[in-house]
C-alpha cells in the first residue's frame, strides 16, 4: 500500500510539472526579411527565451523580399564561424540539397534546426532551450546565406 501510494504520489507531481511546461512554452515565428535593403536576413534577428524553456519554432519562408530556401540551426555559443565554414564547404556536396544544407560536422554544435524550407512552406519544430544562460546563435546554412542571415537567441536565467 505505501509504495502504491508513493507512485500516485510521483505521478501526480509528474503531471503536474507537465502541466507548468505546457504553460510555459515560447512560441516563436521567424519569417525572411522584408527589407529591400536587407534582403538576405531573417525578419527578426534577436530572441529571448528562459532556460530550459519549452521552445516552439516556426520558420515561414512567406513574405521575404528574396524567395530562396531557408533553413534554421541553432547553434551552440562561439560555434557561428565554424558551422559557416562547413556550410559554404557544402557547395561542393551534390547531396547538400537533399541534406537540407546541414553540414555532418556540425552536428555536435547543434541544439535544434529545421529542414530546409521552400519559400511559401513552413516548418515548426519543438526543443527545449539550452539550460545555460548565454548568446547561442542562430543561422541559414543555405549556400552563400549564412553571412548575413544569421541572428541570436538570448537564453536568461
Ligand atoms: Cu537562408
Amino acid at each position: 500500500m505505501k509504495i502504491t501510494r508513493h507512485l500516485l504520489t510521483a505521478i501526480a507531481a509528474f503531471t503536474l510539472s507537465a502541466q507548468a511546461q505546457d504553460a510555459d512554452v515560447a512560441v516563436i515565428e521567424l519569417k525572411p526579411s522584408t527589407n529591400p535593403s536587407a534582403p538576405l536576413a531573417y525578419e527578426t534577428t534577436e530572441l529571448s527565451v528562459k532556460a530550459g524553456q519549452k521552445v516552439k519554432l516556426t520558420l515561414n519562408n512567406t513574405g521575404g523580399v528574396l524567395p530562396q530556401p531557408h533553413n534554421f540551426l541553432l547553434l551552440k555559443p562561439g560555434k557561428l564561424d565554424a558551422v559557416g565554414a562547413l556550410a559554404n564547404a557544402m557547395l561542393a556536396d551534390p547531396q547538400g540539397m537533399a541534406k537540407s544544407y546541414i553540414p555532418e560536422a556540425a552536428k555536435p554544435d547543434i541544439i535544434a534546426n529545421t529542414k530546409l524550407v521552400q519559400p511559401n512552406q513552413s516548418e515548426t519544430i519543438e526543443f527545449t532551450a539550452p539550460a545555460d544562460a548565454g548568446d547561442y546563435p542562430y543561422i541559414c546554412t543555405f549556400p552563400g546565406h549564412w553571412m548575413l542571415m544569421r541572428g541570436v537567441m538570448h537564453v536568461t536565467k
